[in-house]
């Protein structure tokens, strides 16, 4: 019997208070984080990742999003980290190409242990503002120890921020599949 992937991760700040659960060997999801459009977006992340994941938060929206979608970042970041555990068996990496009408996203993730993202591509403000659609993925790749790799281009903002949730959560689904025993890599561990 495998050990189970999964863990729970509560930060609480004076700005945010957040809680992830997470399954990588399940696939639902109940979010809400209070902001209607992140919520539409981490559902498309679990469900094209087929991975289970609860997402509560409460955060200081008067003041603006930024906290509310930083600390979830890092609550799912730190969760994902934990969840994977010693990594064994995992694919590690994963990739996908995922059109939405106007938009395109593609996307390549390494489980390398090594927090980076790189992101090519420039979004017009949607339900969440460009720049923390794009600190929201640099703060989940660092914190997570995943290596992204992430171009969208297009001209419905909508189209182009989900379309990056759902091709990172295919290729994130894939990184994370047990595919065989051992840890894959050279070194003998991923971090
Ligand atoms: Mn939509």
């Amino acid at each position: 019997m495998r050990v189970k992937r999964k863990a729970i991760v509560r930060r609480k700040t004076r700005e945010v208070d957040v809680t992830v659960t997470i399954d990588l060997d399940e696939s639902y999801a109940k979010i809400n984080t209070g902001i209607s459009f992140f919520d539409h977006m981490l559902n498309s992340f679990a469900k094209y990742s087929e991975i289970g994941l609860e997402i509560e938060a409460k955060g200081d929206l008067d003041v603006e999003e930024h906290h509310t979608i930083e600390d979830v970042a890092i609550a799912l970041g730190l969760a994902i980290k934990k969840a994977l555990g010693d990594k064994k068996g995992i694919a590690r990496f994963g990739d996908a190409i995922v059109p939405m009408d106007d938009a395109i996203a593609i996307c390549a993730v390494d489980i390398s242990g090594r927090g980076y993202y790189n992101f090519e591509g420039k979004i017009e403000n949607s339900g969440i503002k460009f720049e923390n659609f794009v600190h929201f993925f640099d703060t989940l790749c660092k914190n997570a120890g995943l290596n992204v790799y992430l171009s969208v281009k297009g001209f419905n903002a909508h189209h182009m921020m989900e379309a990056s949730f759902k091709a990172f959560g295919i290729a994130f689904g894939k990184a994370v599949r047990i595919v065989g025993k051992d840890v894959r890599s050279i070194k003998g561990m991923l971090d």
